[in-house]
């Protein structure tokens, strides 16, 4: 077996190991970020279990941080009174970026981990099946639930040889990006392996494995060796250890070769993780922001190799240079030695241990100027910004552009590979992680009036007669759907106040045309939802009343919380997509009798009198939970 395989196989409850089939595994580990953390636990109080049943489970604040109102406070203080009441690790704001902090002190080799956040995998960079998950997964996972899902094909990437000056690890997934697009990873599982990846630290892997998510992966992952072994041990850790590598006549769905000595330093132009192209190609643009940090690049190598690059420099007298440290570790390893100082005299603004200007909390850019992130996501508007101009790029290219105002590659000032190896000892204190009450009964939950109790859908219609209230192209992001930034987030607890903002960018009478015409159709087309596992980008549309989702495909993690919360996606063919029109009245005749009985649903166009009739794919279970009226009804109905 591969790596994949074994994590499964040794986790498996339901369903054969078949590449399409419908499985289950169980969770050892889950952890939830404060933007989906607060709908998780509100699902998680709806079912009565007095005490999560997982192994580890711990909930993040960094998303959220900028309190700007009463808002975020009181979802932080309603987050902590949950997690010592129920049995959860609460790693406190400031502590550090959820997937960052869970790498260094609780993810663990030969283990599963569910995470409502799509960055999830980050924590495949220590061989552990991690996994992202809308909110309500979660939360059935923190109540002793196994997690469906349908096997992916395992595809092996191969990495061989040793990057040169002014290469790192970001360069190797936006390669991937480039070769896979933003769409080839759904349905598989990204295998590395390759006689490289011996010199690969566990930082520089989980790099890589983190912006799997932008591939639409289930999951990326490593083996479990003597590099995750040091990571531990330099974490105190090393008890944590399994060795796990894959057998040696392990057989791939499909093998990709790719050459480390050969890449270049690459980045993503506006506005998709994909569009990649040499930083060659695209030098000289004068540059307004450059930031540093997320969950992909704020390791303590990732701000050391900037700080080194900094020292003795001036940020650029156009630029604004942030730097958000991934963890309060990496933090303060660098203001013991000395590096931060360095940053700091370069001329960078220091933000807190937190996500920030990645989801647009803070530091939105300058109108018309280019914004260049160490970060995951160059998504329209996601910076906060209209019309904005992020691309994604290294660390090394992030801090050398910040010196000459202008997109530069790096080689043009590093003469050297500079690569920042393990510390002996990272410096560990876990006095920001918080352990669960001694007295859980003792604990009373603190609900400020920002937290509104979440919105239940009643079973499926036997029959429905709806609008079309949007049609939409290829590749649309739950950003785009639910979007973030620093004045929506706040809403996440708070789902009619929230509702107001759906496709606000694409459409901003959206939310009031569906709720005149008693919900509706949207109409996708390919890779629709892909991006975040915001199940507020389902919820919240349920709320205004949508039913049904058409599309030509759908990202794996937001179908799950359509079905999730009873919003039926049916995936049409190229001619459907084309034929039907924005505002167009729909039949759909018999749709519960069809989910029951059928695998096909019919839908009839009342102006243009044509049927269609669409395959709904959806497993015996996903039809139930679609009957049910969504996941909850459907387990309290057990
Ligand atoms: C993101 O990077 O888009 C987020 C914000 O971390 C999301 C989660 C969310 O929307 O709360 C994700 O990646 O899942
Ligand atoms: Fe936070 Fe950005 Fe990572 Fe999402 S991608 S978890 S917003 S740092």
């Amino acid at each position: 077996m591969n790596v994949a395989q074994k994590l499964i196989s040794s986790h498996l409850v339901s369903g054969e190991m078949k590449a399409g089939e419908e499985i289950a595994i169980s969770i050892d580990q889950t952890l939830t970020q404060d933007a989906t953390g607060t709908m998780a636990y509100l699902e998680f109080e709806a079912m009565g279990i007095p005490k999560v049943k997982t192994k580890l489970s711990v909930s993040y604040v960094d998303h959220n941080t900028l309190q700007a109102g009463f808002e975020n406070a009181d979802d932080h203080r309603f987050l902590k009174s949950i997690a010592s009441k129920y049995g959860l690790y609460f790693s406190r704001p400031g502590n550090g970026i959820c997937h960052q902090v869970h790498m260094e002190r609780f993810a663990g080799p030969g283990q599963t981990l569910l995470g409502s956040d799509s960055h999830t995998p980050n924590a495949g960079s220590v061989g552990m099946l991690a996994i992202g998950a809308g909110g309500l997964s979660v939360a059935l996972a923190m109540a002793g639930e196994p997690f469906w899902l349908v096997m992916p094909q395992v595809v092996r990437i191969n990495l061989k040889g040793m990057y040169g000056t002014g290469v790192s690890a970001k360069d190797v997934i936006l390669e991937v990006l480039r070769k896979l697009t933003v769409k080839g990873g759904v349905g598989k599982i990204i295998e590395y392996g390759g006689e490289a990846i011996k010199n690969l630290t566990v930082p520089e892997r989980a790099a890589i494995t983190n912006m799997g998510a932008e591939l639409g992966a289930t999951t990326s992952l490593f083996p479990s060796d003597e590099q995750t072994l040091a990571f531990l041990k330099a974490q105190q850790r090393e008890g944590d250890w399994v060795e796990l590598l894959p057998d040696s006549e392990t057989e791939y769905d499909e093998i990709i070769e790719i050459d480390l000595g050969s890449l270049e330093p690459l980045a993503a132009a506006p506005s998709s993780p994909d569009n990649v192209k040499r930083v060659r190609d695209i030098e000289g643009a004068p540059v307004g922001q450059v930031c540093i940090g997320s969950c992909a690049n704020s390791s303590y190598a990732d701000l050391m190799a900037a700080a080194t690059i900094l020292k003795g420099n001036r940020v650029h007298p156009d630029v604004s240079l942030t730097i958000s440290p991934g963890s309060r570790q990496a933090l303060q390893m660098i203001t013991e030695n000395g590096a931060l100082s360095d940053i700091i005299s370069a001329g960078a603004r220091v933000l807190e241990c937190t996500c920030g200007p990645c989801i647009g909390m803070g530091q939105s850019p300058a109108t018309g100027t280019i914004s260049l992130r160490t970060f995951t996501r160059n998504f329209p508007g996601r910076s906060g910004t209209v019309n904005d101009q992020a691309y994604l790029c290294s660390p090394l290219t992030a801090a050398v552009s910040a010196i000459t105002g202008k997109i530069t590659d790096p080689r043009d000032l590093v003469k050297e590979p500079i690569r920042i190896g393990l510390p002996e000892k990272y410096l560990v204190d876990d006095s920001m992680i918080l352990p669960p009450s001694e007295h859980p009964d003792k604990v009373v939950i603190e609900r400020g009036p920002n937290i509104k109790p979440f919105p239940i859908k009643g079973p499926l219609e036997e029959s429905l007669k709806i609008k079309v209230v949007l049609k939409v192209g290829d590749n649309i992001t739950t950003d785009d759907i639910m979007p973030a930034g620093s004045k929506i987030l706040p809403l996440r607890s708070n789902i009619p106040a929230i509702s107001e903002y759906v496709f606000s960018k694409v459409d901003n009478t959206f939310p009031a045309r569906a709720k005149s015409s008693g919900g509706g159709i949207v109409l996708g087309g390919t890779n629709y939802g892909q991006g975040s596992s915001r199940e507020h980008a389902a919820l919240a549309p349920m709320y205004l009343g949508v039913k049904v989702v058409l599309a030509k495909s759908f990202a794996r993690i937001h179908k799950d919380n359509l079905i999730n919360f009873g919003i039926l996606p049916l995936t049409v063919s190229e001619d459907v997509y084309d034929s039907l029109e924005q505002g167009a009245e729909i039949e759909l005749p018999g749709i519960a009798k069809e989910v029951r009985e059928s695998s096909e649903i019919t839908l009839k166009d009342l102006k243009t009198y044509r049927t269609y009739s669409t395959e709904h794919g959806l497993t015996l279970r996903q039809r139930d939970i679609i009957l049910a009226g969504g996941l909850l009804n459907y387990v309290s109905g057990k």
